[in-house]
């Protein structure tokens, strides 16, 4: 075994988006790239020495040769300790909750979440810092301007190392403890919930889909859901992770998880179905014939949370990200605690979590979560529906129905444009610029616009600001759209238009949503020129 500095020269294109960095896995695997960013990020959050880090990832392509090298490069820039999943496996929120539970320096996440995987698909690598949560701003920059000067960088050389068994294990200085991925997990669930109640709901006959979506989280929810909650074996489909995700998109949402859609709206339904993503920090959340928006799961959870014995003694305030509806600002006015709303990408959230500000947090993109960890978290998310279900003996129909009858109902859909042009992408947005001083008060199409702005956060915790968060443009009905650009694409652009219109009228409450939703959506064409900037006819997905 010899510890080697091997000579390296910056490699373009390594800025992290919304959530780490994510690059076709053929770039990972390019000559020194993986390297040079694992690097920069040990160089930018001040080196590694005698540091304890939690390195494991979602099993996708290149995870298991990307760990070897992790953890050779860990040893050579002297970190004391590195906690890995069993095969390098750890879900996103696992990896937050052993970063907390053990106090350590914070932790690598090999992951590109619900982005496809396999050698021709999607790779990706994240920092989170001692908190549990995705780096802020504040360190990606620093990571990102290491990339741009890094000459060096640090590697043992040595044979494989065996993380394929639980156990202790040393490299050099440093020593490797290989930890079952899901056991610290499921007893943090135990923890929060009350599997009393949900194992006696399950005994009554009630009946479970969970779809890993070959993903990572087979391995959690079966544990969790069938042995220790008594969900019928084979409630939990699609289990076994798959470098390649079996070749879907390991991504909740009613276009990819069809599967799941078509069962739950079918006459076989069980009653409650749910998925999760890549990574495990997605969910989808449907009942008998009923999908339940993820904005709309948020303010569900946010006003029902109490009966969940973490949350008994109620929630400080709820953070949701700015293209997320407004469903669950109702809630918190109603319950009297503080609402925020953030720009895209939970790393934004930490803040509010570590000071106590925040207790449930929420994304329009399937995401929900709460202080338990720093990530969002969709196990987390299924246990608390089911504990509420457990408690109110109402269908998952029924609670939305008198959700909406109490706080009325934000009608919510996203609108993506993928693989679209990057000069076009960003010529849409640039118009859509120029066009925001004058637009408050004119009328587009059959709505008048009340404000319109290109969003910046101010964090009320520590005072930094973020800015170009995506348009945003508010109508006198409350109805609202939003216009962004994705920052975990791999391919040209993604053009996002969120669609959003609040609806109060009791006899409203069970409309096809892009239909509620048509005249916001004829007025986002209007101010945006979609069609004739992007050369499409249609979104290519509608969630
Ligand atoms: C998307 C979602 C965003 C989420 C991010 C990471 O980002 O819109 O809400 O935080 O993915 O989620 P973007 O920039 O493509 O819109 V995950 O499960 O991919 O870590
Ligand atoms: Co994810």
């Amino acid at each position: 075994m010899q510890q080697m500095t091997i000579a390296t020269q910056p490699i373009e294109g390594q800025k992290p988006g919304t959530s780490g960095l994510r690059k076709k896995t053929k770039v990972f695997m390019g000559p020194h790239f993986l390297e040079n960013y694992v690097q920069a990020i040990f160089d930018g959050i001040g080196g590694i020495d005698g540091a304890t880090l939690v390195v494991g990832g979602d099993g996708r392509y290149f995870n298991d040769r990307a760990i070897q090298v992790i953890l050779r490069m860990a040893a050579a820039n002297g970190a004391a300790k590195v906690i890995v999943g069993k095969d390098g496996i750890l879900s996103t929120p696992a990896a937050s909750h052993l970063i907390r539970k053990n106090k350590t320096d914070g932790g690598l996440i090999l992951s590109a979440s619900h982005n496809p995987g396999g050698i021709d698909e999607d790779f990706g690598l994240k920092y989170n810092g001692p908190n549990g949560g995705p780096a802020p701003e504040s360190v990606t920059d620093k990571i990102f301007a290491r990339t741009q000067t890094i000459r060096e960088y640090r590697i043992m050389e040595t044979t494989d190392i065996n993380i394929g068994d639980v156990g202790s294990l040393s490299l050099g200085g440093m020593s490797i403890e290989v930890v079952d991925p899901v056991t610290e997990y499921a007893a943090l669930m135990e923890e929060l919930f009350d599997f009393g109640a949900i194992r006696a709901l399950f005994a009554e006959g009630f009946t479970l889909r969970f779809d890993a979506m070959h993903a990572v989280t087979g391995p959690y929810a079966t544990e969790i859901l069938e042995n220790r909650l008594g969900a019928a074996k084979g409630s939990v489909v699609n289990a076994t992770p798959l470098p390649d995700f079996g070749g879907g998109h390991p991504d909740p949402n009613p276009i990819w998880a069809h599967e799941l859609m078509t069962l739950m709206m079918g006459s076989d339904a069980p009653d409650f179905g749910a998925a999760s993503d890549g990574d495990g920090d997605r969910n989808m959340i449907v009942g008998r014939a009923a999908y339940v928006t993820p904005s709309d799961s948020l303010a569900v959870l946010t006003a029902n949370a109490h009966l969940a014995p973490a949350y008994r003694r109620g929630l400080a305030g709820v953070a949701r990200s700015m293209p997320t509806s407004a469903a669950a600002d109702r809630v918190a006015d109603a319950l009297g605690i503080e609402h925020f709303e953030t720009p895209t990408g939970w790393k934004f959230f930490g803040n509010l979590l570590d000071a106590g500000r925040a207790t449930l947090c929420g994304e329009e993109s399937a995401g929900t979560g709460s202080d338990h960890v720093r990530e969002k978290d969709g196990l987390w998310a299924v246990l608390l529906w089911l504990n509420i279900l457990a408690e109110r003996r109402l269908s998952v129909a029924e609670i939305l129905a008198e959700h909406w009858a109490t706080y009325g109902r934000n009608y919510y859909s996203r609108h993506d444009y993928e693989g679209v042009d990057t000069d076009a992408a960003n010529g849409l947005m640039d118009a859509l610029r120029a066009a925001l001083p004058d637009l408050a008060g004119t009328l587009v199409g059959d709505l008048t616009v009340d404000m319109a702005d290109e969003f910046e956060y101010l964090d009320p915790v520590d005072g930094s600001t973020s800015s170009a968060q995506g348009i945003r443009v508010g109508f006198t009905n409350g109805a609202r759209v939003v216009f962004r650009l994705s920052g975990t694409g791999t391919e040209g652009a993604t053009l996002r238009v969120y669609l959003e219109h609040l609806e109060l009228d009791p006899t409203q409450m069970q409309r096809d949503p892009q239909d509620a939703l048509s005249k916001v959506i004829a007025t986002a064409e209007a101010l945006a020129g979609i069609k004739a900037r992007t050369g499409r006819a249609a979104p290519d997905v509608i969630t």
